[in-house]
């Protein structure tokens, strides 16, 4: 199996619920070395650059309102096969229907305030990877 990045974010309800220590160690007791951090509060135009792919969906606007509510913690996570453990380790996008011991199904309020982003392929990754990091602030291999 490669070695890959992925991109994730600790998304706004669970900033505002002060869970960024315990979700942050759950990446790192799951084998992911973070590579990168930083917290930012994502402006409209950023939130909506980040999403475009769900431009026009019923649920766009709402989740532009909802990323823009608090700040997030944005983080470059490294692994053997990081893109499918980490989508493996967050869970099922509605907690409802995700499974036990899953990131979303312990923490995730709802469909849209579900707590963490993950990227959904390698491609994916690399482009959420640019869109908030230089390869400067990308730490290690
Ligand atoms: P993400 O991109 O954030 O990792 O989540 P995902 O792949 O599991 O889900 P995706 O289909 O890409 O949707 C992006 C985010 O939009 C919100 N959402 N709300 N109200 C709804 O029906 C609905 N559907 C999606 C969620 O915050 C979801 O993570
Ligand atoms: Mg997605």
């Amino acid at each position: 199996m490669a070695l890959e990045r992925t991109l994730s974010i600790i998304k706004p309800d669970a900033v505002e619920r002060h869970l960024i220590g315990q979700i942050l160690a759950r990446f790192e007791q799951s084998g992911f070395r973070i590579a990168a951090i930083k917290m930012l509060h994502l402006t409209k135009p950023q939130a909506e650059g980040f999403y475009a792919e769900h431009q026009g969906k019923p649920f766009f606007d709402g989740l532009v309102e909802y990323m823009t509510s608090a700040p997030v913690v944005v983080s470059v996570l490294a692994k053997e096969n990081a893109v499918k453990d980490y989508r493996t380790l967050i869970g099922a996008t509605d907690p409802a229907q995700a499974a036990e011991g899953t990131i979303r199904k312990d923490f995730a309020e709802s469909r849209q305030r579900n707590s963490v982003h993950g990227s959904d392929s390698v491609e994916s990754a690399v482009r959420e990877i640019a869109y908030f990091f230089v390869d400067t602030e990308i730490c290690g291999r």
